[in-house]
């Protein structure tokens, strides 16, 4: 019987913020984004996600050396505090280029303006001792169907990734699929579509896919078996663990905060694949509600990390013997109640 895993956790700095919303402004003061660092060990968090300007802020206005010089303050940074970039996503979705979309935009301008903040991104996630670069494809999608060739676009991105695989011959891709938002549709919606491109690459085993609890269950898919059918294929990189409450805005509420038994199956599957054995952390994307005061609100990461962790025990005393019993008799109406009253605490 192998030792258990140790899980090592991780959020990204836009995880603590200040509550504004499309329909009201901030209702909290800015936490001082240098200051969020020195709050992940306290809080039980050894892994630091990034977008790129989140750790070269204003990138796209500095010349190279100004990047590398930032890039080589966030390396010192997160050695001085024991922290460990689990990965660098550029952030394609601001900037007045990628309002159509970066690597499927119509216009060549914007994909080129996408291609060489791509390869800005690349560099900085080496420099600050990472090797994945997540790829969220935000506006990679359309408002009416009409407007794009879907092939074409379709096209676009395997090239992209076969043009990260190229420009940098150690770095993985992590894709993260969702099925729209902001774009009213977009063009990675799901694991499958994620692992179709990797497969299509021409470097399969350095592409792999982020889950997303969230996002998989905006497609009205089941997140613990988009988790499982990537680890099928050696192709989990990372998760997003966090919650919905059905299907509208993307919400990213705390991991289990909705759907505690759709909770407990994505723990019992990164449980049972190993997962964490090969340094993988268990990345959360959670927003604290509005309404809570507090400046930082970090509650919300603390919430989302122990309930993972009571499912870890959950899952560890998940009475197997007697699941199987229940499987081998496809007694299922028994092995859910087993389950349920498992998660219950009661007999
Ligand atoms: C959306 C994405 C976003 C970051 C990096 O859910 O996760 O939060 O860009 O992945
Ligand atoms: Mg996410």
């Amino acid at each position: 019987m192998s030792k258990p895993v140790t899980y090592r956790f991780s959020f990204g700095p836009w995880n603590i913020s200040e509550g504004g919303d499309p329909f009201g402004p901030d209702v909290r003061a800015a936490f001082p984004h240098d200051r969020k660092f020195a709050l992940y060990k306290k809080l039980g968090f050894d892994g630091v996600q990034f977008h790129d300007d989140d750790v070269v802020p204003g990138l796209d206005d500095l010349k190279p050396a100004q990047i590398a010089a930032r890039a080589k303050e966030v390396k010192k940074m997160l050695r001085d505090e024991g922290l460990t970039p689990e990965f660098v996503a550029p952030r394609l979705w601001f900037a007045h280029q990628t309002i159509d979309g970066a690597y499927t935009s119509n216009r060549a301008a914007d994909r080129k303006y996408a291609w060489d903040r791509t390869r800005k991104c690349i560099d900085i996630t080496r420099a600050i001792g990472s090797r994945a670069v997540v790829l969220w494809l935000a506006r990679e999608g359309s408002y009416t169907r009409e407007s794009k060739d879907a092939r074409l676009a379709y096209r676009r991105l395997l090239e992209t990734v076969d043009a990260i695989l190229e420009y940098d011959r150690e770095v993985e891709i992590w894709i993260e699929p969702k099925p729209n938002e902001p774009t009213d549709m977009a063009y990675v919606p799901t694991a499958g579509h994620a692992i179709s491109l990797a497969y299509a690459s021409r470097d399969h085993a350095r592409v792999k896919a982020l889950i997303e609890t969230a996002h998989a269950l905006l497609a009205n898919l089941d997140p613990s078996d988009e988790m499982a059918f990537c680890l099928a294929h050696g192709k989990l990189g990372s998760v997003h663990l966090n919650d919905q409450n059905g299907l509208k805005y993307d919400q990213d509420k705390n991991f289990g905060s909705a759907n505690l038994r759709g909770a407990f199956n994505q723990v019992r599957v990164l449980e049972e694949a190993g997962y964490g054995r090969r340094g993988e952390f268990v990345g959360l994307d959670v927003k604290t509600m509005r309404t809570q005061a507090g400046v930082p609100v970090t509650e919300h990461l603390a919430a989302s990390r122990r309930l993972f962790l009571h499912l870890v025990e959950k899952v560890r005393t998940w009475d197997r013997a007697r699941v199987e019993e229940y499987r081998a008799a496809r007694d299922y109406e028994g092995l859910e109640l087993y389950t349920l009253q498992h998660l219950m605490g009661v007999r």
